[in-house]
């Protein structure tokens, strides 16, 4: 396959220095541009680009039905307008071990600072759905994994594999067992999903795990815990992959509420954010200050 024309930004270089730093490193999932300039402006360190949240921003099911094309789409709308690295969240990665490789070929050469697949089989059910979460066995997420990395051409970029073993049922011992397979294959990082109510199955495993490489950790469902504590368990990347989408769509269905009944803008004044407010972040005050 055809190499990358450019070469990738100091994002990933960025997002690995960070990791190898004394504080825990802080991701928050987005669906597009605004939504991640948003994240960076809260002050986070890198932008998480949720196949949950793009796959709503569609309205539709985190299913595998959002193409890699549209996926990558808001990847590169997110990097363009931040300074901070996107750690994009490809799924499966889109197929086999081929799909892997062209996958990260075309992040890699978007300037998309990591990538991050998961070993369920394709397609997959987002990890909070009820329904059947089947795990790929070890061996064939492995060449992915290898695929991937064979794949990349600058050794900043990242890959970063995920182990749905806890979202399956599986114990603490398969999930350590895949953690140490995907290193041993090259990931740069593993990412550790959990559904549980309590961090205990997360932290146990950071505690066993001998930190080879970073792991990752999205407090959806034990959301209690602490970046701290997650980060003395070994948890180098903490994930918090959904919540400002839930927030904008609370806000929203609250605000349309309101304006169906009163039946005047003026109603919801307080409620929004101002023209201007959305100028700036949209960058139309630059624009106006160049224009003619
Ligand atoms: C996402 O944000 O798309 C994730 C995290 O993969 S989860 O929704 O918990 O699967
Ligand atoms: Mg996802």
């Amino acid at each position: 396959m055809s190499r990358p024309i450019t070469p990738p930004t100091s994002k990933s270089a960025r997002l690995r220095e960070l990791l190898a730093g004394p504080v825990p490193v802080t991701a928050v999932g987005a669906h597009d541009g605004l939504t991640a300039k948003l994240v960076e402006r809260a002050g986070f360190d890198a932008v998480w680009c949720s196949s949950f949240e793009v796959s709503a921003s569609y309205g539709l099911p985190d299913a595998s039905l959002v193409t890699m094309t549209q996926f990558l789409s808001a990847a590169e709308a997110m990097d363009a307008i931040t300074d901070i690295p996107i750690v994009a969240d490809c799924d499966t990665g889109f197929g086999g071990p081929l799909n892997v490789a062209f996958a990260v070929e075309r992040y890699e050469r978007a300037n998309i600072a990591a990538m991050c697949i998961e070993d369920k089989l394709f397609p997959k059910m987002n990890s909070f759905a009820d329904a059947a979460q089947d795990l790929l066995p070890t061996e064939e997420f492995v060449l992915k994994i290898k695929a991937g990395k064979e794949a990349q051409s600058d050794d900043r970029f990242l890959l970063i594999a995920r182990t749905e073993a806890l979202i399956a049922g599986q114990c603490i011992d398969e999930a350590l067992y895949r953690v140490h397979a995907y290193a041993e294959a090259g990931a740069d990082a593993v990412l550790v999903h959990s559904k549980s109510s309590r961090p205990d199955e997360i932290l146990e495993l950071g505690a066993r795990w001998d930190n080879r490489i970073p792991l990752v950790a999205v407090p959806t469902t034990y959301a209690s815990v602490s970046e701290q504590s997650l980060f003395e368990a070994g948890y180098r990347l903490v994930i918090y992959a959904n919540q400002g989408m839930r927030a904008a769509v609370k806000g929203m269905r609250e605000v349309l509420g309101k304006l169906r009944v009163a039946g005047h803008a003026e109603s919801v004044h307080d409620d929004i954010a101002t023209m201007s407010e959305i100028f700036e972040l949209q960058g139309m005050t630059a624009a106006f200050r160049t224009a003619p």
